[in-house]
C-alpha cells in the first residue's frame, strides 16, 4: 500500500522509455493506493460520476473517479492516448465496442458490443483498455459506490462521445469536478 502522493511521485520518476503500457500496468499493480490518503480528492454527485484531478503534467494526468451506484460513463474514446485504470473501492464493468460502420465527417457511427471486463478492488486489477471505444458502468447489481484511479498519457480534455440510439458521434469537452481537492468553479454536485 502506498499513499496517493507516493504513487504520483513514483509515476513521475518513471523514465519516458519505461512509460509504456506494460511498465505502468506493472507499476499500478504493484502499488495499491491507501484510500485514506485519497479522501480529500473524493467528491460525490447524485447526478454524474465525478472526475477529480490529482496530478497533471505534460506527460500524464492522474485522477480519481467517484461512481455512485448505477452511474455510467458515456460511450467514448480516449483521444488516442494511453490509459490505465486501477480500482480503489467497489466494482466496475467495462464494455468495449467496435465500429461497424462510420462516417466521421457526417458524425454517424454504428457500434457493436465486443469484449467486456469487470474490475474490483478485491482482485486489485487494472486494465489498459485495448479497444479504444468503451463505456464504464457501476451496475446497480454491484450494490456499492466505486472509486477508480485513472492515468492518462498524455492528458486529454476532449474525446469522442458515441450515441447508440442515434448511431451518431461527436467531440465533447471533458471537465474536472475538482482539482487538487478543490471543487471547480461553477460545479454543483
Ligand atoms: N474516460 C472517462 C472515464 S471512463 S474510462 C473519463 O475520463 O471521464
Ligand atoms: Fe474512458
Amino acid at each position: 500500500m502506498v499513499s496517493i502522493e507516493e504513487l504520483v511521485n513514483g509515476l513521475r520518476a518513471i523514465a519516458d522509455s519505461d512509460f509504456t503500457t506494460d511498465g505502468i500496468y506493472e507499476y499500478l499493480s504493484q502499488n495499491r493506493v491507501d484510500i485514506g490518503t485519497l479522501e480529500r480528492y473524493l467528491f460525490w454527485s447524485e447526478r454524474f460520476y465525478t472526475r477529480n484531478l490529482i496530478y497533471k503534467d505534460e506527460r500524464f494526468e492522474v485522477m480519481a473517479l467517484c461512481w455512485e451506484k448505477g452511474q455510467v460513463s458515456r460511450v467514448h474514446d480516449h483521444a488516442e492516448q494511453k490509459c490505465w485504470m486501477s480500482m480503489v473501492q467497489g466494482t466496475l464493468k467495462g464494455q468495449n465496442f467496435g465500429v461497424v460502420e462510420a462516417d466521421f465527417e457526417n458524425g454517424t457511427c454504428r457500434l457493436e458490443e465486443t469484449s467486456h471486463f469487470t474490475l474490483s478492488d478485491s482482485d486489485a486489477t487494472k486494465v489498459e483498455l485495448e479497444e479504444p471505444i468503451h463505456q464504464i458502468l457501476n451496475l446497480e447489481e454491484f450494490d456499492s459506490r466505486a472509486i477508480s484511479l485513472h492515468v492518462y498519457s498524455k492528458p486529454f480534455d476532449s474525446c469522442l462521445s458515441f450515441c447508440r440510439e442515434t448511431d451518431t458521434v461527436k467531440e465533447v469537452t471533458l471537465h474536472y469536478t475538482s482539482v487538487d481537492g478543490e471543487l471547480c468553479e461553477g460545479v454543483s454536485l
